[in-house]
C-alpha cells in the first residue's frame, strides 16, 4: 500500500491509501492514521480504478478533422503538438498581441504545481490574465471584510461543542469527513442544526432543520443578533476586547426582530427566536459556512454577516467554538514562487507598460463573443476545467467554443465537453501520475502526493507541458529549467517564517505534515487581521467600497422580489452539487452516472400539481436564458416555490444534450466577482 492524496476541488483533500499491482490501481480507501480523513472516503474516489483507466482517458495528441463539437480527432505527436501550438500563438500574437491569447484553468486539481504550472508562461508572453472567479471569490470577500482572512477555527475543533451549525453546506456530498466530525460531536453532546432551503442528506441527520429560502440568510442572522443583543446574551468582554462597531450595529439591529425576517426567510417568528437563543446559550457553538450560500446576489454580504455571530457571544475565543468558512489563508506559503506574476509586462520599473487586461473567468461566454472587444480572444489554452459545463450563461460559452476562428487547445485527462470543442487536445496526467504538494480548504494539512501509476499512453502532467511550450516559444525558460523539488522547497520556505518544521524531507518521510498552529487554533480569539485589528461588525472598507459599513440584508436581484421576473419565472432554482459526481468531474464514469441515476429537478408538490406534473415525468425547466430537460422528482424536501436542480452532467449525457448551466446566469454577486449560480428564476413545464 502506499500513499496518496486526493486532488479533487474539495475541501477535505483526502490522505488516501492506494494499492497498485503490476502498475495498475487495484483500490483506493481512505487513510485511517489521517487525523482529518479518519479512513473515509467519498464513494467517487473510491471509484478511482475506474477513472485512471477511463474509456473517455485521453491518451495521445489528438487534432481536430471535424467540425467543432463533434468529436472527430486524429492522432498526432508531441512534437507536431507543440510545433503547431508554437506556430499559431506566434502568428496570433503578430497580428492581435498576446492579450488574444487567454488561458482558462481552475482547481481540477488543487495540486500547488500543476494549479499554478502556466502562470509564468502565460504572464512572461504576456497573455491575458484569468481572474479565478467561479467557486470562493465572493464568500472568501464577504468574510474577509470582516475578519481579514480566509481562516476560522479549526473544524476538528467542534467535538466538544454544545451547538454544531452546518450552514449552508451540504457536508454529507461535499466533503464528508466534516460527517465525521459531526457525529463524533453529537456523540460528545452536541445538538446539530443544518440550515439550507432544501433538506439535503445533511439535514436528514441534523436534530433541526431550518429550511431557509434562498438568498435570506443575511436576513436570518441579522433577526439572530435582534435576539443575542435584545435578551443580552453577549460575551461584553469579547466584545470590547475584539470588535469594532458594536454600537451601531446594535442600533442597526433593533428593528430587525424575528418577526421582521420570518417573511423574508419562511421560517416561524418563534423557530428563529428558538434557534437565536439556542445559539446564544454560551460560547460554545461551532458554525460551519459552506460556500454554497454564497453563490447569490447577496452571497458576500451574507458570508460577512454570519461571521459577526461567534464574534457577539465570544465563540471565536472557545476552544470548541467559532466558525468555519475556509481554512485557504492558514497556508502561508508563498505563491508568488510558483506563479511569477514579475514575469508580466509592467513589472518591471525601468519598462514602463501597462498590465495585461483579466477576464473575468465566469465571462468566458462574453469573452469569446463580444464583437468589441479589442484584441478579440483568438486563442484559447484550457487546463484543470471543464467550462463547456460548468460556467454559466452556458449557451453563450458554447456559441464561443464553436467559433471556427477561435484556436482551441485543451489539456485534459478525459475527453470533456470542452475538449470536444479543441483543435487540438493533449493528454493530461492524473494526480496519481504525477508530483504535486496539497494544502486544503477545510483542514490545516499541507500533503505530499508522489506519484503511484506510470502515465499511460503519452499522457504528460501541466507542468511538463508548460515547460516544453515555455522553451519552444523562448520564454520564462529558467522558471521551467528548475526541479519541482526546487520549486517546492522554495514555495514553502519563503512563507516559511512561521513554519520552519514544514520541509521537504519532513513531507516525504510522513506523507502529511499539520501546519504548525497551536491547538486549539482560534485566530479570532483576540481580535482579527483586519485593518483595525478587531472583528469588523463596522466595516470602512465595504463602505468605500460603495457597499454598507454595517451587515445588511439586500433581495436578490433575481428572486421573489424582482416582481417583474418572478412574475413570468416564479419558482428559484437553486443547482448545488450532487453526490456522485464532483462539478463535472466523474460524469465522465458510467458507473458513478448509473449510481446518480438521471438529471432531476426536484419540486415540491404543490408547485407540481399547479403543472400537472407527477414524480419521474420528464420535465422542461427553462428561462429567457435557456431550456433544459430533467426527470421531475416530486418531494416535500423543498419548499413551495424553490426547485432544485443537484449537480452537474455533461452536456453529452444528458437527455436533450444540454444541462444544468444554460439556465444559470453570468452576472456577477455583490463582491469580489464571483457567481449567483443559485439567484436563479425558472419555470417548469412537462415535455
Ligand atoms: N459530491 C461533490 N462534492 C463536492 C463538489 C461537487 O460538485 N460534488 N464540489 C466541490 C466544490 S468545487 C466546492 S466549492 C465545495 C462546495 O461545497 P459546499 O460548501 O457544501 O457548497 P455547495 O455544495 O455549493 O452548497 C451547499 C449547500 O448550500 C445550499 N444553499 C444554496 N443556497 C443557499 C442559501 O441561500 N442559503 C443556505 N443556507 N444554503 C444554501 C445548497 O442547497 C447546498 O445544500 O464542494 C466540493 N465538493
Ligand atoms: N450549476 C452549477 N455550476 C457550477 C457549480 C455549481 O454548484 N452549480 N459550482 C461551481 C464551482 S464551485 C466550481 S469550483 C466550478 C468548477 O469547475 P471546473 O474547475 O471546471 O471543475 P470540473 O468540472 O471538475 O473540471 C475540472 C477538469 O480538470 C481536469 N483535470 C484534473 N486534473 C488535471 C490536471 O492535472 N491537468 C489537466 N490538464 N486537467 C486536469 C479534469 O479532468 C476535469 O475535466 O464549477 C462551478 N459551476
Ligand atoms: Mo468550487
Amino acid at each position: 500500500m502506499m500513499l496518496s492524496v486526493c486532488p479533487h476541488d474539495c475541501p477535505s483533500a483526502c490522505s488516501l491509501d492506494v494499492t497498485v499491482e503490476a502498475g495498475r490501481l487495484v483500490s483506493v480507501t481512505g487513510n485511517p492514521a489521517h487525523p482529518f480523513t479518519q479512513g473515509v472516503i467519498c464513494g467517487k474516489v473510491r471509484a478511482y480504478a475506474e477513472r485512471v483507466a477511463s474509456p473517455l482517458r485521453v491518451l495521445h495528441p489528438l487534432r481536430r478533422v471535424g467540425p467543432k463539437g463533434s468529436g472527430a480527432y486524429e492522432r498526432i505527436s508531441w512534437e507536431e503538438a507543440v510545433a503547431t501550438i508554437t506556430r499559431r500563438w506566434r502568428e496570433i500574437i503578430r497580428v492581435h498581441g498576446a492579450e488574444a491569447i487567454l488561458p482558462f484553468s481552475f482547481a481540477g486539481t488543487m495540486g500547488r504545481i500543476q494549479y499554478f504550472a502556466g502562470h509564468p508562461l502565460f504572464h512572461a508572453l504576456g497573455a491575458s490574465r484569468l481572474d479565478r472567479t467561479i467557486c470562493v471569490a465572493t464568500a472568501y470577500a464577504g468574510w474577509r471584510a470582516t475578519v481579514g482572512r480566509a481562516v476560522g477555527n479549526d473544524s476538528e475543533q467542534m467535538v466538544g461543542a454544545d451547538l454544531v451549525v452546518l450552514w449552508g453546506i451540504n457536508a454529507a456530498y461535499s466533503t464528508i469527513n466534516v460527517m465525521t466530525l459531526v457525529k463524533q460531536a453529537r456523540a460528545a453532546g452536541a445538538d446539530v442544526v443544518t440550515i439550507d432551503p432544501y433538506r439535503t442528506p445533511t439535514a436528514e441527520v441534523a436534530d433541526e432543520h431550518l429550511m431557509v429560502r434562498p438568498g435570506t440568510d443575511g436576513a436570518l442572522a441579522l433577526a439572530v443578533m435582534h435576539v443575542l443583543i435584545a435578551e443580552g446574551r453577549l460575551d461584553r468582554d469579547y466584545i470590547e476586547r475584539a470588535t469594532l462597531g458594536f454600537d451601531r450595529l446594535a442600533e442597526h439591529v433593533k428593528p430587525l426582530s424575528p418577526e421582521w425576517a420570518a417573511p423574508i426567510a419562511g421560517i416561524p417568528a418563534e423557530t428563529i427566536a428558538r434557534f437565536a437563543r439556542r445559539y446564544g446559550a454560551g460560547p460554545r457553538a461551532f458554525i460551519r459556512i459552506g460556500i454554497g450560500l454564497s453563490r447569490h446576489d447577496n452571497g458576500g454580504m451574507t458570508c460577512r454577516t454570519l461571521a459577526c455571530l461567534p464574534a457577539l457571544t465570544g465563540a471565536y475565543a472557545d476552544p470548541h467554538g467559532g466558525a468555519l468558512l475556509s481554512s485557504s489563508d492558514a497556508f502561508p506559503f508563498d505563491t508568488r514562487v510558483l506563479e511569477r506574476r514579475d514575469l508580466m509586462p509592467g513589472s518591471d520599473r525601468n519598462r514602463p507598460s501597462p498590465r495585461p487586461r483579466t477576464v473575468n473567468m465566469i465571462h468566458l461566454g462574453r469573452a469569446l463573443t463580444d464583437p468589441g472587444l479589442r484584441p478579440p480572444v483568438q486563442a484559447l489554452y484550457v487546463y484543470n476545467a471543464n467550462p463547456a459545463a460548468v460556467c454559466p450563461n452556458q449557451t453563450l460559452v458554447l456559441e464561443g467554443l464553436a467559433r471556427e476562428d477561435l484556436f482551441t487547445v485543451v489539456h485534459e485527462q478525459v475527453m470533456t465537453d470542452t475538449a470536444m470543442y479543441a483543435d487540438l487536445v493533449l493528454p493530461a496526467t492524473m494526480a496519481m501520475e504525477h508530483l504535486d504538494l496539497y494544502t486544503s480548504y477545510g483542514h490545516h494539512h499541507v500533503q505530499l502526493g508522489r506519484p503511484v501509476l506510470p502515465p499511460p499512453g503519452e499522457a504528460r502532467s501541466n507542468w511538463d507541458v508548460f515547460a516544453d511550450l515555455a522553451r519552444a516559444l523562448g520564454v520564462a525558460e529558467p522558471h521551467y529549467a528548475r526541479s519541482l523539488r526546487e520549486l517546492v522547497e522554495e514555495h514553502l520556505a519563503t512563507g516559511t517564517a512561521a513554519q520552519p518544521s514544514i520541509t521537504w524531507e519532513r513531507l516525504e518521510r510522513e506523507g502529511s505534515v499539520r501546519l504548525d498552529l497551536p491547538a486549539p487554533y482560534m485566530p479570532f480569539a483576540n481580535g482579527a487581521p483586519t485593518p483595525s485589528g478587531k472583528v469588523e461588525l463596522y466595516s470602512e472598507s465595504l463602505l468605500r467600497a460603495g457597499l454598507p459599513a454595517l451587515p445588511t440584508w439586500m433581495p436578490l436581484r433575481e428572486g421573489p422580489d424582482n416582481v417583474e421576473l418572478a412574475g413570468r419565472y416564479p419558482l428559484q432554482c437553486i443547482v448545488p452539487p450532487n453526490r456522485f459526481f464532483l462539478n463535472s468531474s466523474f460524469s465522465d464514469s458510467a458507473r458513478l452516472r448509473r449510481r446518480q441515476g438521471t438529471p432531476t429537478v426536484l419540486l415540491a408538490p404543490h408547485d407540481a400539481r399547479a403543472r400537472g406534473i407527477a414524480d419521474g415525468d420528464v420535465v422542461d425547466v427553462f428561462n429567457d436564458r435557456g431550456r433544459a430537460q430533467f426527470t421531475a422528482r416530486v418531494t416535500d424536501a423543498t419548499r413551495p416555490g424553490v426547485v432544485v436542480i443537484e449537480g452537474i452532467w455533461w452536456h453529452r449525457f444528458h437527455p436533450g444534450g444540454r444541462g444544468v448551466n444554460v439556465l444559470t446566469d453570468d452576472r456577477v454577486a455583490d463582491m469580489g466577482g464571483g457567481p449567483a449560480f443559485h439567484s436563479n428564476l425558472v419555470d417548469i413545464t412537462r415535455a
